[in-house]
């Protein structure tokens, strides 16, 4: 079920049709405006099967991407934005059983890749299960998560390696981070949030606070930051990718000059395919 070599050697015999998809998507996107408070330095587009791979989740560890598609996962070098092994069954069979179907957010932490899984519709039962980051392997291990935190399931984690927590949050409104410890996954606290977030797709933690893409309904999809020690939520800039994309997952890290990159995942249904953008924040 996993794909290394395979996948791309497929990839370069589909190679033909897939510069033909990205040409019909750069011509479709060669309007959409500029981001307010940040620019855009880089921009990675997904196709074919890429787009399915990369649909939901998105995380890095300084040197390669991980993605999450509703089923599967991906990985790809951070230079090229190739995506070079690919996991088409990646929900294990036990969390099959409790009726997972949908791989969310993803974050990096220690050689292995959190993954967010939940059984959409009813979300009854979610999930944080871990993989191998070399491989894109199942571990074996998998966290169960209260359900009286995630009534709307589990679309996102992000790992703070400084205080050992992993965070989630609610779906819809969500008016407190819910901290766990990577140890165990135990629940360790809630802590309130300043305003109420809506419809949160993916965070990522970068020197105490989340960063967090949230998939609004309107056409600015706006960037927030979440002050872990407090609970203090603010804007950090607005995208305005436009309605026709679904705000997903976002990650960061720092480039050489040390300055931060905010790379944000879009789902572009109607195209068929997705953007990683990359972007650097023009104020403080
Ligand atoms: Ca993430």
């Amino acid at each position: 079920m996993i794909y290394g070599k395979g996948y791309v050697v497929f990839k370069k015999i589909l190679f033909l049709i897939s510069a033909i998809a990205l040409l019909i998507v750069r011509f479709d996107e060669r309007n959409l405006p500029s981001p307010d408070g940040a620019e855009v330095i880089a921009k990675n587009t997904y196709v074919l099967y890429d787009y399915t791979v990369s649909s939901q989740g998105v995380t890095n560890d300084g040197e390669f991407f991980y993605f999450s598609g509703n089923e599967t996962l991906g990985k790809a070098d951070m230079e090229s934005g190739d995506i070079y092994l690919i996991n088409v069954d990646a929900i294990p069979q036990v969390l099959k059983d409790r009726g997972c179907n949908h791989i969310g957010g993803l974050s990096y932490f220690n050689g292995y890749v959190y993954a967010a899984i939940e059984d959409g519709p009813d979300y009854l039962n979610s999930f944080i299960a871990l993989y191998d980051a070399d491989t894109l392997e199942y571990s074996g291990t998998y966290y169960e998560l209260p359900h009286e935190l995630h009534l709307e399931g589990v679309p996102w984690c992000a790992v703070d390696v400084e205080r050992n927590y992993l965070y989630t949050a609610e779906w819809s409104n969500a008016e407190v981070l819910n901290v766990f410890s990577l140890d165990n996954m135990g629940l360790v606290k809630t802590i309130p949030l300043s305003e109420r977030i809506d419809r949160i797709q993916g965070a990522e933690l970068y020197d105490g606070k989340l960063y967090m893409s949230c998939d609004e309904e309107n056409d600015l999809k706006r960037i927030f930051t979440l002050d872990v020690e407090t609970g203090e939520v603010e804007v950090l800039f607005t995208r305005n990718v436009g309605k026709v994309f679904e705000a997903e997952d976002i990650t960061v890290y720092t480039d050489d000059d040390g300055e931060l990159i905010i790379c944000v995942l879009d789902r572009g249904e109607r195209r068929m395919s997705n953007n990683l953008t990359f972007y650097k924040c023009t104020q403080n």
